[in-house]
């Protein structure tokens, strides 16, 4: 697994841009919620540490990885956001279930990063066993909401300049 070479918490903090002033949506699947929750602390964290006011972090919880979609479009109407975290875990397990959410999710915030001038991050961990997305989540291989925290602070200074 490529994440196993690259630490997901590993960056430069002299390099994030200042989040002061910006608003931040953030949704959380509630599958695999001993998951999830830690990616949504590894998330907020940073985004505070990089100057994003607490009451500018707008957070919600939805069913699960599939519903990531809808929420964070919904969220882009309501224009209260400058960008938008999602936040989930699919585990493969033994179900045809795990192709069928990945495709869905990845699609979708695909499209939707192509329909809003907003950024949406994918903060999906996909992983073939729990261990494997615990060591993902505060674990060994760092947290991919610090990750992903840290790519929407990036992605919404880059428009900025486009
Ligand atoms: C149904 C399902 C399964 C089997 N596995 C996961 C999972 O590992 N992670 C996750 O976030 N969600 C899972 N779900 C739920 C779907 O994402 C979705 O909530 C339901 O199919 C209802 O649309």
């Amino acid at each position: 697994m490529a994440t196993a070479l690259h630490n997901l918490s590993d960056y430069d903090p002299s390099e994030i841009p200042s989040g002061k002033g910006i608003r931040i949506g953030i949704l959380v699947a509630e599958w695999n919620r001993e998951i999830t929750h830690k990616l949504a602390e590894g998330a907020i964290t940073t985004l505070i540490q990089h100057g994003v006011d607490e009451q500018d972090i707008i957070l919600h919880h939805v069913p699960g990885s599939f519903e990531l979609t809808k929420g964070a479009d919904w969220m882009a109407q309501s224009r209260k956001v400058d960008g938008v975290i999602c936040l989930g875990c699919v585990i493969r397990g033994e179900t045809p279930h795990f192709d069928y959410i990945c495709q869905g999710v990845t699609r979708g915030i695909t499209d939707l990063n192509l329909k809003y001038p907003l950024p949406f991050i994918f903060g999906v961990l996909t992983t073939e066993t729990f261990e494997q997305a615990a060591e993902r989540a505060g674990g060994k291989h760092g947290n991919k909401g610090i990750e992903a925290a840290v790519t929407v602070l990036k992605m919404i200074d880059l428009h900025t300049y486009l």
